[in-house]
């Protein structure tokens, strides 16, 4: 066996904002692989729009630095839950990986998750405790934790001995023994050099499986992946293995390898390196590109199932057409499956409508990133509310189950516990470290998340902070009967004026602002009742002659409540949708004219009581 002593291939991995993309930041600025007056910022592998503005990482990314002589190719991971499947899918490019945990929140959900993932990898671990400039960081305890958390889930005795640093990503330092001083990252790459193993080269003819895809609208669709066996140079023919038993041949486009932010082309690549090629048109992440001597595919990538369901349809709404560039079914088909080519924790299904489609995903944040990014594009769409995936195994009815922690304060539990009873969860663990600060643990089916977050802020004041992760599937436990209240539907179209809101808001708070164009059966606000009320914001004064008093003139409306993309879609019930359009964001009733949601519901009566 050889090995590529040239290069170390490593993985990011950690539970959400425990500073997986800063640490990144940092390996990048010092190993200098930026030009010297270049501004580079913060964040840097987080390079999509919706990345820099939600501060999270959504996409694993590439990157590479050199040191000592040696390239470290880094794959940053996404930590959020809904992006998990991300993890499964890089993580395989990894020989080793840094596993950062945060010096005051522990060891969280997805750092078993992710740790469990690259465990089964037989991926060599370095344990980072991250942000340890923090006040209130509690160094002991959390390794403590974390040692735990390796006496679970080692599959072999020496995944048990693991290499520990301390770490600020912020401050750009990192130190092996607790109280050095630290001045720069380079323990840590001293650290990779050392403990993580160079990559291994199988003999015998190029072989490569493709993780990751790209497109460039000069060079096409670019396959990013590990090389397993051989070498491989622009012009070379390939075999691509398809998922399916297909093989197609090719000819290599370019070949690059990554350096900071850059796509170096190259003459050649070899065994253990991390690569990009173009020049093939018909490729998917998963597949096997080999030479054609030996086209002998590897094992495909395994990804957890999708959780959550919810339809995608042409939008029906009066206002349709007017602010999309893309409304028809056909282009939300195309869309749709397109995504499904790198989205790969994501499933499309036709329904009984030809307009409407099925969208499973891993959560309510991989769904509404997905209609974010849809609507920037141009589209214009509905959604439905998100239910929980339910089978069928062995005759047994079962849906899926999350572990949800809940980090938050004294004052809060009691409203918490009877939240989360009426939601089916139960308590499966609770501390408190002494300061008032209390960790819930609960086990609750992921029927029970849904329209729980913007509940769960509203409660806690946004005090607290909470985390899912999916643990598996159990039998059905019940219909959950829903608490929230009834909603304000505009009874008339045209526009809202104040004098109209003002009288709905005296029955509850409302959602738009005066000037907005309404249609029958839009919801614009709701009330704490659980009936419906058809409101009328249209509504202008009469004119009388006689002028009314100045306290009559100064209406002064409160202002409406704007529902962010995710609180819109945990908002709404089985009878509602949401409107998506590039411009606006508009929650609606199924069915628009009152009489006809009156009939419905006498029918659903007549139709329960026979
Ligand atoms: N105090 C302190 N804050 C840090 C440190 N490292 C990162 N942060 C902050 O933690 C937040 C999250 O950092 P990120 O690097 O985006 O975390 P991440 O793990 O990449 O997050 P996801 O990719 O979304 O899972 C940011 O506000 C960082 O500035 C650190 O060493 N100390
Ligand atoms: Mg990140």
């Amino acid at each position: 066996m050889n090995y590529r002593h040239d290069i170390r291939n490593i993985a990011i991995i950690a539970h959400v904002d425990h500073g997986k993309t800063t640490l990144v930041d940092a390996m990048l600025k010092q190993s200098k692989v930026f030009r010297d007056n270049q501004v580079v910022g913060e964040l840097i592998m987080d390079s999509n729009t919706l990345e820099r503005e939600k501060g999270i990482t959504i996409m694993s990314k590439n990157t590479a630095v050199l040191y000592k002589g040696v390239k470290i190719n880094i794959i940053d991971t996404p930590g959020h839950a809904d992006f998990s499947g991300e993890v499964e899918r890089v993580i395989s490019m990894a020989d080793g990986c840094l596993l950062l945990v945060d010096s005051v929140e522990g060891p969280m959900p997805q750092t078993r998750f992710v740790l469990r993932q690259a465990m089964a990898k037989g991926l060599k671990s370095i344990v980072v405790i991250n942000k340890v400039d923090r006040d209130n960081s509690r160094i002991a305890e959390v390794i403590r934790l974390t040692e735990n958390l390796f006496l679970e889930l080692a599959t072999s005795v020496d995944q048990l001995d693991f290499q520990l640093l301390y770490a600020s990503a912020r401050e750009g330092i990192a130190v092996s023994k607790l109280g050095m001083k630290g001045k720069d990252i380079f323990p840590l790459l001293d650290c990779i050099l050392e403990k993580v193993p160079p990559p291994q080269i199988k003999s015998g003819p190029f072989q490569m499986l493709v993780s990751n895809l790209d497109y460039d609208s000069h060079k096409g669709r670019i396959a990013i992946g590990r090389i397993w066996r051989g070498r491989i140079a622009p012009r070379d023919s390939v075999a691509v293995l398809s998922s399916d038993g297909t093989v197609t041949h090719y000819e290599i486009g370019e070949v690059f390898t990554y350096l900071g932010l850059k796509r170096m082309k190259i003459e050649e690549a070899e065994a253990g390196d991390i690569v990009a090629v173009t020049g093939l048109e018909e490729v998917s992440i998963g597949d096997t590109i080999a030479s054609l001597d030996l086209p002998e595919a590897l094992p495909r990538i395994e990804i957890g199932e999708p959780t959550i369901e919810m339809t995608f349809g042409v939008n029906t709404s009066p206002f349709s057409g007017r602010e999309g560039r893309f409304c028809t079914t056909r282009q939300l088909r195309a869309r749709l499956h397109g995504e499904l080519e790198t989205n790969l924790s994501l499933r499309v299904q036709d329904t009984d409508s030809p307009d409407t489609f099925l969208v499973k995903g891993r959560g309510e944040l991989h769904l509404a990133i997905l209609i974010e990014t849809m609507r920037r594009e141009g589209y214009e769409f509905e959604v439905s509310r998100p239910e929980a995936i339910t089978k069928i195994v062995d005759g047994n009815l079962v849906e899926p189950v999350e572990a949800l922690t809940i980090d938050t304060k004294g004052e809060y539990v009691g409203v918490l516990t009877e939240m989360m009873s009426k939601r089916q969860a139960q308590l499966t663990d609770m501390r408190n470290d002494g300061h008032d600060n209390i960790r819930l643990e609960f086990h609750i089916p992921t029927k029970g998340l849904i329209g729980f977050r913007s509940a769960f802020l509203t409660a806690t004041r946004g005090d607290s902070i909470m985390n899912t992760i999916f643990l598996g599937y159990e039998p059905w436990r019940g219909e959950i009967v829903t608490t929230r209240g009834g909603v304000l539907v505009a009874s008339e179209p045209g526009i809202a004026v104040i004098y109209g809101l003002n009288n709905a808001q005296e029955r509850g708070d409302t959602f738009i602002e005066p000037g907005t164009p309404v249609y029958e059966g839009m919801i614009v606000g709701m009330h704490a009742r659980l009936r419906d009320i058809p409101v009328n914001v249209c509504k202008e004064k009469k004119k009388t002659n006689i002028r009314s008093s100045t306290s009559d003139i100064a209406v002064k409306l409160t202002p409406p409540i704007i529902f962010s993309l995710e609180q819109t879609i945990d908002f709404i019930n089985n009878d509602e949708l949401v409107e998506v359009t590039p411009e606006n964001i508009r929650l609606r009733k199924k069915l628009l004219a009152r009489a006809q949601r009156l009939r419905n519901i006498a029918s659903l009566r007549r139709s329960i009581k026979a």
